[in-house]
């Protein structure tokens, strides 16, 4: 048994990679979260999109806040042990009839760092089903290293380079993560997984919140970014990064502008569009 998670919740984490799904907070809390991001679109005109979706902790308090609620971290302590790290945060809307879809993938094959102790939390704030495009995910797939991916910048799909698994997929291992709000899933950084559109007349909104140790290095760049949330860290691998003291506080907003362009170096890697502009110039910044 560990803080939160029970024996056989970590048992499942270790042999299929996923844990799913886990109440990480309450209804009420989730339907918290997302009027504060409401409320920025109310006031932007829009759903949030481009690159405020990416190392949204930044310049977002309720995600900065929601990143470090003990619930989640006992389960993230749970995984990785004592020390524990926040590399990314990523808001993943997909509004009704938008067509935006994520290929299979890997988040370990554009990520840079050089560990496998990698979690992912995926809140989700409105329900997440079959229909409305939750992820699905390969139970066990996670174990078999880095797989090849091939990057077909497809202008639906989310990720930043449309990267695809090159291998055949037997999508009847697959398994839909439906949650309801305030559940979250808990998948390894080598899990298989991807989502399809959202084909009903509500939108769905999730918070991606991706967990490292301090012993993780950046490979791709020379210079990365996480904040350190319980433990210690005993390597300097990563500079520390500035909470937000508002909503796009012009300081917050200054340092995601810095911090999103290194971000945009490390996923578009080894393709021509490294270096371009960061994140503004790709399809995960849309
Ligand atoms: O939100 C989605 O549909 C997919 C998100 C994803 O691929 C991830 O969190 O790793």
């Amino acid at each position: 048994m560990g803080k939160i998670l029970t024996a056989d919740e970590i048992a499942r984490y270790k042999s299929d990679g996923l844990i799913c799904p886990k109440r990480l907070m309450s209804a009420d809390e989730a339907a918290r979260y997302l009027a504060a991001l409401e409320s920025y679109e109310t006031a932007t005109g829009g759903p949030v999109n481009g690159k405020w979706r990416y190392k949204s902790h930044l310049v977002f308090p309720w995600i900065n806040e929601m990143m470090r609620l003990p619930q989640i971290l006992d389960a993230v302590e749970d995984l990785l042990g004592p020390d524990v790290m926040v590399w990314s945060s990523h808001l993943y809307p997909k509004e009704p009839g938008d067509g935006r879809f994520i290929s299979w993938h890997q988040d370990s094959a554009h990520w840079g760092l050089d560990s496998n102790q990698i979690v992912t939390v995926w809140v989700a704030l409105t329900a997440a089903s079959e229909e409305n495009g939750c992820m699905r995910m390969l139970p066990g797939s996670h174990t078999g290293g880095v797989a090849p991916h091939r990057d077909t910048w497809d202008p639906n799909n989310i990720l930043t380079r449309g990267q695809t698994i090159d291998a055949e997929i037997d999508e009847t291992r697959a398994v839909w993560t439906t949650l309801q709000p305030g559940e979250a899933s808990l998948h390894h950084v080598d899990m298989w997984h991807a989502s399809k559109p959202n084909e009903t007349d509500k939108r769905r909104v999730g918070v991606a919140l991706r967990y490292i140790t301090p012993a993780a290095r950046q490979e791709r760049v020379d210079t990365d970014f996480a904040t350190l949330l319980r433990g210690e860290d005993r390597y300097g691998h990563f500079q520390p990064e500035a909470a937000p003291e508002a909503t796009m506080h012009p300081d917050a907003v200054a340092e995601h502008q810095r911090i999103a362009d290194i971000q945009g170096q490390i996923y578009l890697s080894g393709t021509e569009r490294a270096g371009v502009s960061g994140l503004i110039e790709t399809n995960e910044a849309r």
